[in-house]
């Protein structure tokens, strides 16, 4: 079977907003109380912003606290604060790899597609000058369900036009990669940390057309015998 698509996630993957995503969460959690440490954070990789705010409030004890309104303000005040940081991305904020990967999947007629929970997605693209490089990104505005539904990796194969399992997913959050798994695509994990990937990598510089080309293979053939 040919590989017909690689399915990128964002965040983690082809650079490294996470760190600012922790930053601008732990200011408004710091203004209503709350600690938020690393640890948690690692919870959030791939998760919506209004159950990532979910999930810090349940954190600090202070769901009670705060009514549908005030939720919604909270998390407009996160992305302010968190768009204001994404003034810093420019095109050398791409992770090692990437830039160089999604040329050679071009060249090589493969399909290329985003599936990032992240409303601020399209943004982000254009600021690392890779708009050009995705065939397709799902519309994070449309999901209904934050990963490990694999809603949003669904929605990147029907607007590549391909089926999930002549694709490959690549994540660096446990959700994604049970996103990726769910939906039958081949799943790539970036953190060696990561359960259940098909393959794991310690970071995006490992991730070459060679190297995916081994992996694919490598399944096929094991899946044949
Ligand atoms: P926004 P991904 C996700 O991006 C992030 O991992 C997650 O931390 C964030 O809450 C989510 O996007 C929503 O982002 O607030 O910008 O809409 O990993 O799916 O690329
Ligand atoms: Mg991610």
């Amino acid at each position: 079977m040919k590989l017909q698509a690689v399915i990128f996630d964002l965040d983690g993957v082809v650079t490294d907003t996470a760190h600012l995503h922790f930053l601008a969460w732990r200011r408004v959690a710091k203004e209503i109380g709350i600690t938020l440490d690393e640890q948690i954070n690692e919870q959030l990789k791939g998760i919506s912003r209004m159950e990532s705010l979910a999930r810090i409030l349940r954190s600090g004890g202070a769901e009670q606290r705060f009514d549908e309104p005030q939720r919604v303000q909270l998390a407009q005040r996160k992305n302010a604060l968190y768009v204001e940081s994404l003034r810093q991305l420019n095109m050398s904020s791409v992770l090692p790899g990437i830039r160089e990967l999604l040329n050679e999947l071009h060249v090589n007629g493969v399909g290329v597609g985003l599936a990032s929970v992240s409303l601020n997605a399209p943004q982000i693209l254009q600021a690392l000058g890779l708009e050009r490089l995705f065939d397709f990104c799902a519309d994070a505005s449309r999901i209904k369900h934050s990963k490990p539904d694999p809603e949003i990796f669904m929605a990147a194969c029907t607007g590549l036009n391909v089926e999930p399992r002549c694709c490959i997913g690549i994540e660096d959050a446990q959700a994604g990669i049970d996103a990726i798994n769910a939906c039958g695509m081949l799943s790539v994990g970036i953190g060696t940390a990561l359960l259940q990937a098909d393959l794991r990598l310690a970071s995006t510089d490992e991730l070459s057309w060679a190297s995916l080309q081994t992996f694919w293979l490598t399944k096929h053939r094991q899946q044949a015998v």
